[in-house]
């Protein structure tokens, strides 16, 4: 995954309350922004080792990326023989990468299955403030919620459930 930082005028909804002030100064919480006039493009996760389409070189401007993750608590095999009880994004472990450009607004929307028994979140190292969505994502199984951050920093990061730091 390429990229990011909460930036001025990003903008963020947790379990689909809209937070009307708060946050760092500087920043805009729960407001529409330039980033909704971007045109959106839904990226299709797909599981590791596979990357999911993409340009490699960002063609026209800044997008908004739409991506969805499932939470799965699932039992996997993990060498011949061994189980451990997973928590994974999409099923797969790791979980899939999302591609973007910098520039790019990524909006994610996080599903935890009434399926499932415990509270998740993400946490995205590319992403900073609010322990990269990690406090603004806490999600109980049968809820979903959505976060929107915007792509600063080049690079590849890892992205992770932190629930409890
Ligand atoms: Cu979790």
């Amino acid at each position: 995954m390429a990229a990011t930082s909460l930036v001025a005028g990003s903008y963020l909804v947790a379990k689909g309350a809209q937070a009307t002030s708060g946050g760092l100064e500087g920043f805009t919480v729960g407001t529409k922004t330039q980033a909704d006039a971007l045109p959106r493009v839904k990226q299709k996760l797909v599981p590791p080792p596979f990357v999911p389409e993409h340009d490699q070189v960002a063609k026209g401007g800044p997008k908004l990326i739409e991506v969805e993750l499932t939470v799965v608590e699932q039992e996997m095999e993990v060498a011949d023989g061994v189980y451990m009880q997973a928590m994974t994004f999409n099923g797969s472990m790791p979980g899939p990468l999302i591609i973007c450009h910098e520039g790019d607004y990524v909006e994610l929307t996080l599903k935890n299955p009434a399926t499932n028994t415990m509270v998740h979140n993400i946490d995205f190292h590319a992403s900073t403030g609010a322990l990269g969505g990690g406090e603004l994502t806490n999600v109980a199984p049968g809820e979903q919620v959505k976060l929107r951050w915007k792509a600063t920093k080049v690079g590849t990061f890892i992205y992770h459930c932190a629930l409890g730091v």
